[in-house]
């Protein structure tokens, strides 16, 4: 199955590189990777493009003008993706938050599912155990929050370590999905379960960023808040596919 992993960054010099070499490590067959880079000052986008040659071509680089979110980043990158042939595709933050490794069972359950994501809050799933409690806290209420309003089955709904078959995201309204910050995870798979997709959930350890800073922000997590209440509203009329 040609995979290729969408990395959308901001900031990631020191990141990126290191994760390339990991990811180029597993034994996952067919693998490329999509860097979404929005112009980062720190030179990430200047970064990509070496690798790009230094891996003949595995690693291709969307440069944005600007910093327009990581939603929007997602969109266009899945696009790009797909339309040079991807039949499944990934997403990762690249900060070492996601466990580069779990990428081959997200392979494996890929096959009898229409979505694989790597899980906080399924058993044998964690939390990064240096965050302290108020954090630990608001990511469990955010997800519980998102989940019971929305009334889905899925575990964790903010997680954004997925692996999407091609077909899955071809059959979503892709243009419709405005969401930029968090909530852009919950947006993508409310569309999936309503439309029928089916999920799988792997455990991951979420370990905190190795370097640099992390993007959320208060705003981003009131966007998410009110958002919520407004996807019901937006999807009423989205029907089963599948
Ligand atoms: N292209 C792009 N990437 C972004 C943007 N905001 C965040 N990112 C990247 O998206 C990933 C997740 O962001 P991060 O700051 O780690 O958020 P956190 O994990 O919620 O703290 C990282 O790889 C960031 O570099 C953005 O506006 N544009
Ligand atoms: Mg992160």
């Amino acid at each position: 199955m040609k995979t290729t992993i969408v990395i959308p960054t901001f900031n990631e010099a020191k990141n990126l590189p290191v994760l390339v070499e990991k990811l180029f490590n597993l034994p996952v067959q067919d693998l490329s990777i999509l860097v979404v880079d929005d112009n980062s000052p720190d030179g990430t986008g200047q970064i990509a493009e070496d690798m790009g040659k230094q891996y003949n071509g595995r690693v291709s680089v969307l440069h944005r003008a600007g910093k327009m979110g990581l939603g929007s980043a997602y969109i266009q990158g899945f696009q790009i993706a797909m339309q040079n042939g991807a039949e499944a595709v990934g997403q990762m933050d690249a900060d070492f938050s996601h466990p580069a490794e779990k990428i081959v069972e997200l392979v494996q359950a890929l096959e009898s599912c229409d979505m694989a994501l790597g899980s906080r809050y399924v058993p044998g799933g964690k939390l990064d155990e240096r965050w302290p409690l108020w954090r630990k806290a608001l990511s469990g209420f955010g997800n519980f929050y998102a989940r019971t309003i929305l009334g889905m089955k899925l575990r964790d709904v903010t997680g954004g370590f997925r692996l999407w078959k091609s077909s899955t995201l071809k059959a979503m309204p892709l243009d419709s999905i405005r969401s930029n910050g968090y909530i852009f995870q919950v947006e993508m798979a409310y569309v999936a379960s309503k439309l029928g997709f089916q999920f799988k959930e792997i455990p991951i350890y979420f370990a905190d960023r190795r370097w640099g800073q992390s993007k959320m922000s208060l705003r981003i997590q009131i966007e998410a808040a009110i958002r919520v209440w407004q996807l019901p509203v937006m999807y009423r009329s989205l029907k089963k596919v599948v």
